[in-house]
């Protein structure tokens, strides 16, 4: 039947209800209303970045309509729904997405041109949205591209730092220094803030037992801040489907501590304001390390704690007794990082909605799903108690309580077995004590997940293994990471993606979608015109990168070298440094040569770019190490043509879109068994670079979709990893021993070649002494690749069908199926169709 209208007169209402704008008269007169309303401002004194604005309003207005369809699709519907909570989304951004997506790229081209301006130009005015340190925080950015584009009822929750990622500077020394990232500062036309969406958050107080047959307690004093909501609409790739991330901003609470206003102490009650507001104001630039800072555990509970308010205030409105959350909502952890979540559900459930406490844990057993990125022990979070004691009282009771009854369900399982209990306990015992929550995740939650096929394995042998023992594997399992082919691939390469349209005869919108088509192309690879067609692309994008770094950096770039590309974050277990002592033994090599020889050798220019955490010294060195070689060599008349070296500063979403359609070839040299999956390499596979990099992570599974011919392994296996650790340590041999070449390569660097040779002494111990992460074991072998990846480059034409074949078999690594796994056998999710 006809649903009844809501608020006054129907047709004064339709008649003046927006359509999304299309055409090009239509964008272009939307763009104008906001350069001359949104901004005041008139064709006499419209830049690049006002009309940047303009255009980015107008794009978010349509969508708007279309997020407003889905939303309210998503309440008329009641489908269940998956919250991705994150506490970094690495979005870059998102112009160029949005009109992609919207199929509406041409139309704004044609439009901002009749108002004299370059889209290409308008669209480098935009900052990256850059509130994610790597990986994981990319990694969430494509699920949600992804959810969107399956069309599946999916909500992003993180939070709105003032603050994302640093800016990184060098030093002429080398030295990298980090600046502020003041993102929001020109305005950031994609959010939209909720001021009817707030809740209270506390922190600190006393929690008291009931004790009165329930297991309710009182929560009650300490300290007040709001959770403010803003909204960031998430575009579907052709579907009007549009998603939401939410993201919370701590303020401090109206009238709160009206004591210290009336005891006239009002720089006190300021204070407190700017505390609660410095919550959400700065991104934690560290990757893979805690350091148990009170600041941190409050962003985590204020974000969970705002997130799961939402969350049951949207259940409620539904009408479903509180038994059923389960089967409406679904809560994905990205990494421990979310843990407070399952105590925070547990107490709502408790001590608000009084629910029996084995009860709420069904439903909360029943709600969560925990993804673990890292098995690396320094990564793993622990949480002091006596901070938990001052901060969340009443969450370590429920900690507690929730230990209890797991101790001893494992003691009826296990009699008598105490070391396993000490080994399986929630709380670790020391001095102080500590929380671990990764146990806390994995027993709150009804699935846990690995992030590659190896990594699940090692998350199931090594730091969960008890609890696999326990629970049965059944719970443990793996969905292999992926990358949207929408910025990865559509976005980043649009002329690899037109010849991709082209020759597959059929229009994008099919294959961006279906990325396993790309098998299709397979027999191209021995078709001499397209390879001709493939390499030009390849070489316009490695010319587009040169012009990059020239009108960034002033820099020429010799466009007819290999370009060998590492960007990641800078650790010693993703070995940078293996990398940089390869290039110092290839100039070596170079410096033997005589200049007849020299003419012989395929030229090569490395490019590096990684941030270091600011407190992670070593990490800091091999940077500075980097930058003094680079200017050693690409001074050097010798061997400059034969060979230059790179630092990009400032690694982010868009410098790795100008990189990675660039690359001929990229390291991905984990010592095996330490990176979880990597995402970068799917991304440089997608666009045609080759593989050079360790049996480790997603590495593994790209090695088996392209095939062994097409990539370059090397270097120790995950299995032999533990042994070679233990030799080194007890069985020590000296670098002389394991590899000459490369103790030829030290002594040149401690004697000075790259400037005063004592500085990297710190850095050249650790390799000397244990070599935690077996650069000298793996030394040899990484040269001998190095010289496989030269001597396939030789055959240029080979070299083109190893490109083909490795770009064409990448289906397996869209985000789309990655999503699908997660909504299929975790979340039980149905894709929701939006109404025209
Ligand atoms: C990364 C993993 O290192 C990487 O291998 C993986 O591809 C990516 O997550 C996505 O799954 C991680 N990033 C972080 C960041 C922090 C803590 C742990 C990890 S694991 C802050």
């Amino acid at each position: 039947g006809k649903e009844k209208w809501p608020r006054g007169d129907e047709k004064t209402w339709k008649e003046n209800m927006r359509a999304l704008e299309t055409d090009v008269p239509g964008i272009s007169r939307n763009i104008v209303n906001h350069v001359q309303t949104s901004l005041a401002r008139q064709a006499y004194n419209l830049d690049d970045l006002g009309a940047y604005q303009a255009a980015a309003l107008s794009v978010r207005d349509n969508l708007i309509l279309n997020w407003n369809d889905t939303q309210l699709q998503y309440t008329r519907k009641e489908p269940k729904r998956a919250y991705y909570l994150s506490l970094e989304f690495l979005m870059g951004r998102a112009l160029d997405n949005a009109l992609l997506n919207l199929d509406l790229k041409k139309q704004y081209s044609e439009s901002t041109d009749k108002l004299g301006f370059n889209m290409e130009d308008l669209l480098e005015q935009e900052r990256d949205a850059a509130l994610g340190n790597g990986g994981l925080g990319r990694l969430a950015a494509c699920y949600l591209d992804s959810s969107a584009s399956m069309e599946l009822p999916v909500w992003g929750y993180g939070l709105r730092y003032k603050y994302g990622i640093f800016q990184q500077l060098i030093s002429p020394e080398g030295q990298q220094l980090e600046a502020p990232d003041p993102w929001l500062e020109n305005q950031n036309p994609w959010e939209l803030p909720r001021l009817d969406v707030q809740y209270d958050v506390r922190f600190y107080g006393s929690a008291d037992r009931l004790n009165d047959g329930t297991p309710r307690a009182v929560w009650s004093g300490g300290q007040e801040v709001v959770a403010q909501a803003y909204d960031v609409m998430i575009p579907g790739c052709f579907t009007k489907s549009t998603n939401n991330l939410r993201l919370w901003e701590s303020k401090p609470k109206r009238g709160f501590d009206l004591n210290s206003f009336n005891a006239g102490d009002y720089e006190r009650a300021v204070e407190s304001s700017n505390s609660a507001s410095a919550i959400t104001s700065v991104l934690y630039p560290n990757d893979h390390t805690t350091f148990g800072k009170e600041l941190r555990l409050k962003q985590q509970y204020f974000w969970t704690a705002a997130s799961l308010a939402d969350m049951i205030r949207r259940f409620k409105n539904i009408g479903k007794p509180i038994t059923q959350f389960p089967e409406y909502v679904a809560i994905q952890l990205n990494d421990t990082h979310p843990t407070m979540a399952i105590p925070e559900l547990m107490r709502i459930l408790v001590d608000e909605e009084d629910v029996p406490w084995d009860t709420a844990w069904q439903i909360t057993t029943n709600t969560f799903f925990y993804t673990n990125h890292t098995v690396l022990p320094e990564a793993l979070e622990k949480w002091p108690v006596p901070l938990m004691q001052h901060l969340l009282p009443r969450h370590l009771q429920i900690i507690y309580d929730i230990n209890m009854y797991f101790l001893q369900a494992v003691e009826k399982k296990f009699p008598g077995d105490r070391e396993r209990l000490a080994r399986m306990s929630l709380i670790e015992e020391g001095f102080p004590q500590q929380i671990r929550m990764a146990f806390l995740a994995c027993i709150g939650s009804r699935k846990v997940n690995g992030v590659a096929e190896l990594h699940s394995e090692l998350v199931k042998t090594t730091i969960l293994k008890d609890f696999v023992e326990f629970e049965g594997a059944g719970k443990f399992s793996n969905v292999t990471n992926g990358i949207t082919p929408r910025r990865w691939l559509d976005q980043c390469n649009p002329e690899l993606s037109a010849l991709i349209s082209k020759s597959l005869n059929v229009p994008k919108q099919v294959w961006l979608k279906d990325l396993f088509m790309l098998k299709k192309l397979l027999p191209l690879a021995e078709d001499a015109a397209f390879r001709k067609e493939w390499a030009e692309i390849k070489q316009r994008n490695k010319e587009r990168l040169a012009h990059h770094v020239r009108t960034t950096l002033g820099l020429e770039i010799n466009t007819n070298a290999m370009f060998d590309v590492q960007i990641k974050r800078l650790h010693e277990y993703k070995r940078q440094s293996l990398n940089i002592l390869g290039v110092i033994h290839r100039y070596l090599t170079l410096k033997d040569m005589s200049a007849e020889e020299r003419k012989k050798v395929n030229p090569r220019v490395v490019f590096f770019a990684a941030k270091a955490a600011p407190g992670y010294w070593i990490a800091k060195l091999i940077i500075r190490l980097i930058v003094n070689v680079a200017r050693i060599l690409n001074a050097d008349p010798e061997t400059k043509d034969y060979l230059q070296l790179y630092f990009l500063p400032d690694y982010s979403v868009s410098l790795a879109e100008v990189l990675i359609p660039a690359s001929d070839i990229s390291q991905h040299i984990s010592t095996a068994g330490t990176e979880a999956s990597g995402t970068s390499n799917m991304k440089f596979c997608l666009n045609g670079g080759l593989l050079l990099g360790t049996v480790d992570g997603a590495n593994i599974e790209i090695g088996e979709e392209v095939g062994e011919s097409n990539v370059f392994f090397f270097g120790y296996l995950t299995p032999e990893v533990e042994q070679v650790r233990y030799n080194n340590i007890y069985h020590p041999r000296p670098v002389e021993e394991k590899s000459p070449a490369l103790a030829r390569v030290l002594s040149v660097v401690s004697q000075g070649m790259f400037g005063d040779g004592g500085i990297y002494e710190p850095f050249l111990n650790t390799i000397r002494q244990g070599d935690y992460y077996l650069i000298a074991d793996d030394f040899d072998s990484y040269i001998n690749a190095l010289k496989m990846v030269d001597d396939a480059y030789l055959d240029k034409e080979e070299w083109i069908k190893k490109s083909i074949r490795t770009a064409c078999t990448m289906g397996k690594f869209s985000s789309d199926r990655a999503i699908m796994e997660y909504a299929e056998s975790y979340w039980n999710l149905e894709p929701v169709k939006i109404p025209a």
